[in-house]
C-alpha cells in the first residue's frame, strides 16, 4: 500500500490566502505582530480553515491557536505546529509553514481514515517573535509565565501588553490557565524554514536541528544633554547619538574577543530623541539582540556588552541603563526525536543536514517539556525577516512530507 503524501497544491493554497492578511502592496511584506488586528484576523483565518475542514480548533486564554481533528477528551497528544505572527514586513514562510504543513497532516490522517493510537494536535503559538519580551505563548502552555510578567511586559514603543490581550478579546489574568499538565505533550515536531545560508549554500533540502540558540533583547537608554546643533561645541557635548555610534562600532570586537562563529548582536531599532535635526540628542533608546548556541558565550557577550556600554556612558559623559525584555537559553533538541527525523529522511531518499538553528522557535520551549525537534527546509540565499524570504515548492513539499512520516511514526 502506497504511503500517505502531503498534497502540495493545498499547502500552497493555504499559504499564499494567509499571506494575504496583513500583507503590505508597498514593501511586499507581511506585518502581524503578535496581538495586532492583523494577528487576530490571521487566528481566525487558521480556525475558519480548521472548521472547514471539519476539525475543531479554539483560542486558549493565552491567545494560541490550537486545531485537532475532533473535540474528544484527550490525555496526551503528539503536537506540532509553529507561529503565524510574524515581525515587521516578514517574508510568506516564518511559522506559516510550520502551521499550515500540521492542518495538511491532519487533512491527509482524516482522507486516509489513519488510525492513531495518539491524537496530533496542531498549535499557532502566541507571539513568538517576542513583541513583548520572549515568546509568550508556548510558555504560557508550559508554566513559564507569572502574573507580574504579564502585568508589566510592553512593546518597544511602550504598548502594554495587558491592554492587547484585552483587545484581543483575552483577560491578562487567565493567560495562565492556558498551562497544560506537564505529560499532555507525547513529543513535538515543528517544521520551519532554516532562515539562514547553511541548506542552500550544501544544497540540501532538509535540515535536522540539533539545538537551537539562545537569545536576549535588551531596551537600551543612553542618557545625555540636548543642546543647540549649532552653538554647543563639539567638545561639550553630552551627545546619545555618538554613544551608539561608539558602541556599534565595538559590537565586531566583542564577538571577536567574547564570541564564537554562532554569536549575533544586532541594533535594530532605533530612537534619536528629541529627533530635530538642529537638536544634539539627548537622549538614544535602542534595541540589542544577542544571540549564541552556547550559554556561557551568550553570557560573555551580555558581560562584554553591559562593561563596553559603561565605558563608553562615562567617556561621552552619559547615563547608561538597559531594561532585559527576554533572555532565553540555548536548547538541544532530543536525541530520539533526531534520530527519528534522520531515519524518516533516509527512508524518503532525503539528503539532510545535520545543524544548529542560529533562530529561536517554540521548539526550545517545547523542549523543556517534551521529546522535541526540528526539521528544516533550506531559505533561498538564508534570508529571512523580510519580503524576499522565499523557499523552493519541491523543497516545502519534501519537508512536509518528512514532518508527516515523522508524526505518523510518533503518533502510532
Ligand atoms: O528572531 C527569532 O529568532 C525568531 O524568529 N523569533
Ligand atoms: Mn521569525
Ligand atoms: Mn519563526
Ligand atoms: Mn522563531
Amino acid at each position: 500500500m502506497s504511503l500517505p503524501a502531503i498534497n502540495l497544491e493545498r499547502l500552497r493554497s493555504d499559504l499564499l490566502s494567509l499571506f494575504e492578511i496583513g500583507y503590505d502592496p508597498q514593501t511586499k511584506g507581511v506585518t502581524r505582530l503578535g496581538f495586532t488586528p492583523a494577528d487576530n484576523e490571521a487566528k481566525q483565518w487558521l480556525i475558519n480553515r480548521f472548521e472547514n475542514e471539519g476539525f475543531c480548533a479554539h483560542v486558549d486564554h493565552a491567545g494560541n491557536v490550537r486545531g485537532r481533528l475532533s473535540d474528544e477528551p484527550v490525555r496526551q497528544v503528539v503536537a506540532t505546529g509553529s507561529h503565524i505572527d510574524t515581525v515587521i514586513s516578514g517574508g510568506m514562510f516564518d511559522g506559516t509553514l510550520g502551521v499550515i504543513a500540521g492542518l495538511e497532516v491532519l487533512r491527509v490522517v482524516k482522507e486516509n481514515n489513519i488510525q492513531l493510537q495518539t491524537p496530533l494536535e496542531v498549535f499557532a503559538f502566541a507571539e513568538e517573535e517576542g513583541r513583548f519580551g520572549g515568546m509568550m505563548g508556548v510558555q504560557a502552555l508550559i508554566g513559564e509565565l507569572t502574573p507580574e510578567w504579564i502585568l508589566k511586559a510592553h512593546d518597544v514603543n511602550g504598548v502594554m501588553l495587558e491592554d492587547e490581550l484585552k483587545n484581543s478579546g483575552l483577560d491578562p489574568l487567565s493567560v495562565l490557565d492556558a498551562r497544560v499538565d506537564t505529560n499532555y505533550f507525547k513529543s513535538f515536531v515543528e517544521l520551519h524554514i532554516e532562515q539562514g545560508p547553511v541548506l542552500d549554500t550544501v544544497k540540501k533540502p532538509i535540515g535536522v536541528v540539533t539545538s537551537i540558540s539562545g537569545v536576549y533583547k535588551w531596551i537600551v537608554r543612553l542618557i545625555g544633554k540636548s543642546n543647540h546643533a549649532g552653538t554647543a561645541p563639539m567638545n561639550m557635548r553630552s551627545d546619545a547619538f555618538m554613544g551608539l555610534a561608539n558602541f556599534a562600532n565595538e559590537i565586531l570586537r566583542i564577538i571577536d574577543e567574547e564570541g564564537s562563529d554562532k554569536s549575533r548582536l544586532t541594533v535594530g531599532k532605533v530612537d534619536l530623541k528629541p529627533g530635530h535635526a538642529h537638536t544634539v540628542p539627548g537622549e538614544v533608546e535602542f534595541t540589542l539582540v544577542g544571540r549564541d548556541v552556547d550559554a556561557d558565550v551568550m553570557q560573555a557577550l551580555a558581560d562584554s556588552c553591559r562593561k563596553v556600554l559603561s565605558a563608553i556612558a562615562r567617556k561621552h559623559k552619559l547615563m547608561f541603563e538597559f531594561e532585559q525584555m527576554s533572555w532565553l537559553d540555548p536548547q538541544p533538541m532530543s536525541d530520539n526525536i533526531i534520530n527519528l527525523i534522520q531515519a524518516e529522511a533516509k527512508g524518503l531518499d532525503l539528503p539532510f543536514e545535520v545543524m544548529p538553528s542560529g533562530a529561536g522557535h517554540d521548539a526550545q520551549h517545547m523542549a523543556k517539556v517534551t521529546d522535541t525537534g526540528m526539521i528544516f527546509v533550506p531559505s533561498i540565499a538564508g534570508v529571512s525577516h523580510a519580503p524576499d524570504e522565499w523557499t523552493h515548492w519541491q523543497d516545502i513539499e519534501k519537508g512536509a512530507n518528512l514532518l508527516l512520516r515523522t508524526l505518523l511514526k510518533l503518533a502510532s
